[in-house]
């Protein structure tokens, strides 16, 4: 294991966020932690990065293991674990069992689980959560080019002359890579073009913007191939040489119609549709950027190889400034696809279907009973424990009570599941709530191991502080159950070196070429060259010490016949349409300065400034047509489930579309979960769900009353019929609601409060609103809560500023508390936008009109939005252009100046 850093030594590692893989600075004492010698980011990190020294805490860890609810030790933990496993593997066949993984996995702890349970155990039954992020792009990958496969590097962002960004909010998802294109802008003109039926952050700081109809990428594909091979713009030699299936791919694109059609079918300008086709046309350094638009999708896998289509018939691959460019989600889904922790791949790259990959792996690993063929994916796995086909399920580093789609019949699948271990770091999540056997998992800053990025470039996460409790690394707790099952001497492993030489000599065991996926050249890595690897592209070959930025520029491919194919696809529309009852299609996704399931950002104040309820985004129309107002709450209610969101009318939406974030569980709210309203159609070829279009209806939840309670520990409330937690400075801000009268409600707010006397208590009769605050020995608020009609309770942030205080409340204070509004009259500030500094829309807008700035930049100097990490420019510029531009006031000048 590392040596632990003296304190302000800072270790290098990397970030535990997106699939853009920063380069960070490790340790609590760290203020700006990006390292400014890592490729990937050169210092810079975006908000969530720039706070990681804020969630290093152990408020909120597990730490101690706990078998049915009962703390106990960790032997005892897994002894558990690994009796049942094996009893029920004995009684009902390895089928029977199954782990579900994560790509917040390390490459090390990814490879052990597979290993066990494909090789030892004897089952395909491990699947990640990566099945809901990134399949389809890997089937893509493997249908056009042989062998899952990401040609570009990051270098390509910087030198390409158009960038087309397809289902992919980069400027809030992988916001240090958006900066990076925006600089290639700046430097060489590149344009941004951004396909996405939400006018996003990404969309409002793009050059043309397309609003496509959800679910249309392969007819505007489709019609880019088309156009393309009119214009004379195919690449003969390249086709010829080096690929197959143009005609037919070609064939079935004319079939989608020439370009009035495809407008039709994308419900895009036909205007737009050519300048966009034209550009792509005569442009040769161009990336295609893609994401969860095109990858979370029932023709997932057909718009990623529509969209390859296009590259291949250009020859635009594999060489600097162009190619397709699928960006990873997690920090490590890239590590989880090279060893094999989808349930259809077998381990680095091999394949199943081929026998001898099998007999290879099996020798390789000296496997008893390697699994014959693959096993259940996610959506499969989940139906397969609800039907009590699979009895024991180990879940590690995910919630999918949240995550997956149709997360109802997920959560009563784990309720029922006869035996249910569940792997994480924090105490309390939806998954968790269900485990038999809880076991504490090391956290970022105390694991030890690699990941790899969208690029392919591996890098080292570094320990940088001791392990807390009883907390152990993943592949440490999978290897002791290994033992205990009878395998100790095939996972002997002393740390996560031994198990990265391990994988490093599988990817290039037996493989003359045949597999590109091959970091043989690291498998005789000593302990202290993985100590200090230095982030690496694969491959990195046999006898290299050096990786490969770019791939596939040779012309040649990883397929039999050495070339690629160009897949014939036609579009189709999404697996469940809108219809009379479900008139709105929900999309589903994420916002810029939370993660997932909010574990670790939920936690942050200024994270949770930005957003910090459930939103849920509804056009000006929809809202009118639906009666739905500004600030109120909706149900969004499927054939699946019902979720509540506070309602934000936007024209970033188009009619007829509604916007949920992915983020909310019911650790943090009450009824919020997206999951629980998404539908849980599959592509066919891919397996991923269609997490972003479930139709849906929406309607208004009728709140009788409001209320704001806030606390310095976290609590538990179930029975209200609404709240969401966010974390303040100093405690916890809960905003309540319910549908019963006040009166009733009211007796819970006694049940929240407990017994004891309060400091401060009114009841205003007249306007109905009740306030109550304690106060602790020292005099500083320690609960307070506000509860009325609808409408009168006062805006949350005064009283969030009152309770930070490390102060005695003051006289004023007392008295602004009584009369539940503040001391003097403040000005509004509006969403916030700038995290980092906590400066909100209203604000901005209010210096743009009186000072007259022209650019973003000036507005920092004056506020300092946007000059911490960045992560707000896009939403600054956005501003900048609907309200600057009058003349420049003294001050907006002498901040010119100063730049
Ligand atoms: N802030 C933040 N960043 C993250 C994460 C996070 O949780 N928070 N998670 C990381 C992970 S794991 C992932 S997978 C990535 C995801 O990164 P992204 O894919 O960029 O993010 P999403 O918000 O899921 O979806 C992207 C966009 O797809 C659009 N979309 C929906 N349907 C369609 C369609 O039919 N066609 C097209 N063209 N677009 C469509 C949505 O409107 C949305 O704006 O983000 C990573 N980065
Ligand atoms: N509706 C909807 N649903 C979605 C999506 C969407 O766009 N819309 N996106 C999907 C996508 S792309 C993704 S990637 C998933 C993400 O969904 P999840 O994987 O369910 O979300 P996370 O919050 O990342 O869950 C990680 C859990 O692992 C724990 N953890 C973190 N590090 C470690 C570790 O090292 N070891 C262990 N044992 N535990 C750890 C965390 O505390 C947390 O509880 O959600 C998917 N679900
Ligand atoms: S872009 Fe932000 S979240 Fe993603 S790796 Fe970099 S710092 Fe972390
Ligand atoms: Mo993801």
């Amino acid at each position: 294991m590392t040596a632990h850093a003296a304190p302000g030594d800072p270790v290098r590692t990397t970030c535990p966020y997106c699939g853009t893989g920063c380069g960070v600075l490790g340790g609590p004492a760290v203020a700006t932690p990006g390292d400014t010698d890592h490729p990937t980011n050169f210092g810079r990190v975006c908000a969530k990065g720039s706070a990681l020294g804020e969630t290093l805490g152990l408020e909120n860890r597990l730490l101690h293991p706990a078998v049915d609810g009962v703390r106990t030790d960790m032997a005892r933990a897994l002894d558990r674990v690994a009796s049942r496993f094996a009893e029920t593997i004995v009684e009902h066949g390895p089928d029977s069992v199954a782990f579900y993984v994560s790509g917040q996995l390390l490459t090390e702890d990814y490879y052990v689980a597979n290993k066990l349970m494909k090789g030892f155990i004897g089952s395909g039954n491990i699947d990640t959560n990566s099945r809901l992020c990134m399949s389809s792009s890997v089937a893509g990958h493997k249908r056009a080019f042989g062998e899952d496969l990401v040609p570009c590097c990051y270098e390509d962002l910087d030198e390409a002359d158009l960038i087309v960004l397809v289902g992919s909010n980069a400027a809030w998802c992988h916001p240090i890579l958006f900066r990076r294109m925006v600089d290639a802008r700046a430097r060489r003109g590149t344009r941004i073009i951004c396909v996405d039926p939400r006018r996003t952050a990404s969309a409002a700081d793009a050059d043309l913007f397309l609003g496509l109809k959800p679910g249309t990428d392969v007819a505007l594909f489709n019609g880019l191939l088309a156009f393309l091979a009119r214009d004379g713009k195919v690449d003969e030699g390249f086709v010829a040489a080096s690929t197959a299936g143009f005609s037919e791919a070609l064939d079935a694109a004319w079939k989608d119609g020439d370009v009035a059609s495809v407008a039709a079918i994308c419900d895009v300008a036909l205007d737009d549709i050519e300048a966009f086709y034209r550009a792509f046309a005569d442009t040769e350094r161009v990336v295609t950027v893609y994401s969860q638009g095109v990858n979370q999708s029932s023709r997932g896998t057909d718009k990623v190889n529509a969209i390859i289509n296009c590259h291949l018939a250009t020859g635009r691959i594999g060489r600097a400034g162009m190619g397709p460019f699928s960006f990873t989600g997690q920090p490590n889904a890239m590590g989880g696809r090279e060893v094999g922790g989808l349930a259809n791949q077998l381990a680095a790259h091999m394949a199943f279907e081929n026998p001898d990959d099998r007999d290879r792996v099996r020798r390789f690993w000296n496997a008893p009973r390697l699994a014959t063929g693959k096993g259940l994916n996610a959506v499969e796995m989940f139906e397969a424990v609800g039907a009590g086909r699979i009895k024991a399920l180990w879940v590690m580093g995910t919630n999918p009570a949240a995550s997956m789609p149709d997360a109802n019949r997920v959560r009563a699948a784990l309720r029922a599941c006869p035996f249910l271990v569940v792997s994480d770091c924090v105490p309390d999540t939806d998954t968790l709530r269900h485990a038999h056997v809880a076991l504490p998992a090391a956290a970022w800053g105390e694991k030890d191991g690699t990941v790899t990025n969208s690029e392919r470039r591996i890098s080292r996460q570094r320990a940088f502080m001791p392990l807390p409790g009883e907390a152990k690394p993943d592949w440490w707790m999978i290897s002791e159950v290994a033992r205990r099952l009878g395998h100790a001497e095939a996972f002997a492993y002393r740390g996560p070196a031994d198990i990265f030489r391990e994988h490093a000599a599988l990817s290039a065991f037996e493989n003359t070429g045949g597999r590109v996926f091959d970091i043989g050249g690291l498998a005789d890595i000593a302990d202290a060259g993985y100590e200090a690897l230095r982030p690496v592209q694969w491959p990195v070959v046999s006898g290299a010490r050096h990786g490969t930025p770019r791939l596939l520029g040779d012309g040649r491919f990883p397929t039999a016949d050495g070339r690629a194919r160009l897949v014939p696809v036609r579009q189709q529309a999404p697996a469940n349409p809108v219809s009379h009852d479900q008139p709105v299609m929900l999309n589903t996704g994420r916002v810029r300065d939370q993660w997932h399931t909010m574990t670790r950002t939920g936690e942050v104040p200024r994270l949770m400034s930005a957003t910090a309820e459930p939103v849920l985004d509804v056009s000006p129309a929809d809202a009118a047509m639906f009666g739905v107002t500004e600030g109120g709450l909706a149900e969004v209610r499927s054939l699946w489930g019902r979720a509540l969101g506070r309602v934000r009318i936007t024209d970033q939406q188009r009619t007829g579309e509604v916007f949920l974030p992915m983020h909310w569980t019911d650790a943090f709210a009450s009824r919020a979960s997206a999951g629980r309203v998404c539908n849980p159609a599959c592509d066919p070829v891919s397996g991923q769900p269609e997490l972003k279009h479930t139709p849906a209806a929406i309607a208004p939840f009728p709140m009788r009353w409001e209320g704001l309670f806030l606390s310095r520990h976290r609590r538990r409330l179930k029975a209200l019929g609404y709240w969401a937690r966010s974390a303040v400075a100093g405690g916890y801000l809960y905003r309540l609601g319910g549908t019963e009268p006040l009166d009733e409600g009211r007796a819970l707010a006694q049940e929240l409060l407990g017994g004891g006397e309060d400091s401060l208590r009114l009841e205003d009769r007249q306007r109905g609103v009740f306030r109550s605050a304690r106060l602790d020995s020292g005099g500083r608020l320690s609960e307070v809560l506000i509860m009325g009609p609808s409408g009168a309770v006062p805006d949350a942030r005064w009283l969030v500023a009152l309770f930070a205080g490390s102060e005695p409340l003051t006289e004023p204070d007392r008295r602004s508390l009584l009369a539940a509004r503040p001391a003097l009259p403040q000005a509004p500030e509006g969403r916030i936008v700038c995290s980092c500094f906590g400066v909100g829309e209203a604000r901005i807008a209010r210096t743009l009109r009186e000072e007259g700035v022209t650019d973003e930049r000036a507005l920092g100097l004056l506020l300092a939005c946007g000059t911490n990490c960045g992560s707000c420019l896009p939403e600054l510029r956005a501003l900048v252009a609907q309200h600057g531009g009058r003349e420049p006031s003294t001050s907006a000048l002498l901040a010119e100046e100063a730049l």
